[in-house]
């Protein structure tokens, strides 16, 4: 942020300081304006931000971003441009994927890449911690060790791994823990995820509580321990570039895999081929890649990512950007409920006289399933019911389409909440702050200029 606020475009404005946002757009009086109507010279000033009039600016709320901000490519006017965000060169990948960061590597998949129902290879979102390793070699002699609280240690081989044991195949979502960041106010720290820290894919493996069973549970087992051949960022080999685990309940459950293709072809080496976990629902730091070791603990894991408040969300409310207390946290399980608009995507024009739009997306969650997914082209005022698909399996996405009325030409925003079978819905902001945003799941909405 090294730019003057004279420098400073709208849309950073808006990011950093909505109420003053606000106040430049709207005049002094913003809040009077924008509650209840939006009239006379705000309405024309907000309609020239954004590019249009806007039909339903009665329900428009007061201090909301307009989502027209939210990407460049959405952007009217080079004036209103929001940074060009750092695409991603990488072999075999779409350049559309946005990098949140070099070293280590980390990009995500926009909302619109996220139109397959299968989220293929190209557009599936990458995070790392510490270096990629290069685990090319022949993959069916890659060594997988098992060890701790076991009654027989087994160094199994991929080959074996894929002899020995029953594969399966499931569609399922793939989430990093951190998805959705970048919603929080204040700032939480580490990578800025907006929705792409997620896809859906078809992975095949066999399922660890098979291998567990053969391996042998004692008593005494409580948790598991995963280790990876990445080396850490430093290079220090007495260092685990990540090292997470999960209770031996949710290790058993027949989705928790562990995995050698994707979409079915072999794993590749980003996604932590020849073979990874692949844990459903739950932050995706436990599907550890490049997989080489799991020991059973007789206790909670206390690994690289285990402790202080990584992957943790606190109990009671804290103050955002208030000071944590470290027994006010819980490690984060099952995910959050998110729904997302996959087309069109942010920022489409459509020709004047358009009066239909048709919307296209996805909605998953952590351990629950979707009970349904509304949409809205009113700020929320009124919503709809979406169409919902099956999904294939437990962990699977669910698409969904919809079709709002676009009443007039002018500036739209439309809007998409998912509830989870539980009855949780997203909230209109990221809330529940933690220092390192977990959780963050607020309604995605797109603009859409008609005219
Ligand atoms: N060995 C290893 N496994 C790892 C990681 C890592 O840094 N090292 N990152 C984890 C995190 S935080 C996520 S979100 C997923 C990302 O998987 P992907 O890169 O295949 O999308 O891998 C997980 N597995
Ligand atoms: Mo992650």
């Amino acid at each position: 942020m090294s730019k003057s606020k004279t420098e400073r475009t709208l849309a950073e404005l808006y990011q950093d300081d909505p109420e003053r946002a606000d106040a430049v757009v709207f005049g002094r009086r913003a809040e009077a304006s924008r509650r209840g109507f939006l009239g006379g010279a705000g309405l024309a000033a907000m309609g020239a931000a954004v590019g249009g009039s806007i039909p339903f600016s009665d329900s428009m709320p007061a201090g909301l971003i307009p989502a027209a901000f939210a990407q460049p490519a959405a952007a009217p006017s080079g004036q209103a441009a929001a940074k060009a965000p750092q695409t991603l060169d990488f072999p075999g990948k779409d350049p559309g994927l946005v990098v949140l960061g070099d070293r280590p590597l980390v990009a995500e998949t926009p909302e619109h890449l996220l139109d397959d129902p299968t989220t293929p290879i190209g557009k599936f979102y990458i995070r790392n911690n510490g270096q990629i390793p290069d685990a090319t070699g022949e993959p069916d002699k890659w060594s997988i060790a098992v060890d701790g609280e076991v009654n027989n240690k087994l160094e199994l081989t991929l080959g074996e791994l894929k002899s020995r044991f029953q594969p399966k195949t499931y569609r399922m979502v793939l989430e990093c823990g951190g998805n959705g960041r970048a919603f929080f106010q204040p700032q939480a720290r580490g990578n800025q995820w907006t929705n792409g820290g997620a896809g859906c894919a078809e992975w095949t493996g066999v399922p660890l509580a098979d291998v567990l069973k053969a391996a042998g549970l004692k008593d005494t087992a409580k948790y598991t321990a995963h280790y990876g051949a990445d080396p850490h960022l430093s290079g220090d080999a007495t260092k685990d570039a990540l090292s997470r685990g999960m209770p031996i309940p949710k290790a058993m459950e027949e989705h928790s895999l562990m995995v050698w293709a994707m979409n079915g072809e072999p794993l590749p080496n980003i996604h932590g081929g020849p073979v990874r976990l692949v844990v459903p629902g739950w932050p995706g730091s436990l599907s550890h890649k490049w997989l080489k070791k799991i020991t059973i603990r007789d206790r909670e894991h206390d690994g690289q990512g285990m402790t202080g408040t990584s992957y943790r969300v606190a109990i009671r409310p804290m103050v955002p950007g208030g000071k944590a207390d470290d027994s006010n946290f819980r490690i984060l399980e099952s995910m959050p409920v998110r729904g997302i608009i996959t087309s069109p995507s942010n920022g489409t024009k459509l020709p004047a006289g358009s009066r239909t739009l048709a919307l296209r997306g996805a909605a998953w969650d952590g351990d629950h399933g979707i009970a349904r997914v509304d949409v809205s082209n009113d700020f929320g005022a009124t919503w709809t019911q979406a169409r919902t698909e099956a999904p294939r399996n437990r962990f699977d996405w669910v698409r969904w389409t919809a079709s709002v009325p676009l009443p007039t030409d002018g500036y739209y925003e439309l809007w998409v909440r998912a509830t989870d079978a539980t009855g949780k819905m997203q909230p209109h902001i990221a809330g529940d702050w933690n220092p390192q945003g977990y959780g963050g799941n607020p309604m995605h909405r797109i603009a859409v200029l008609v005219g």
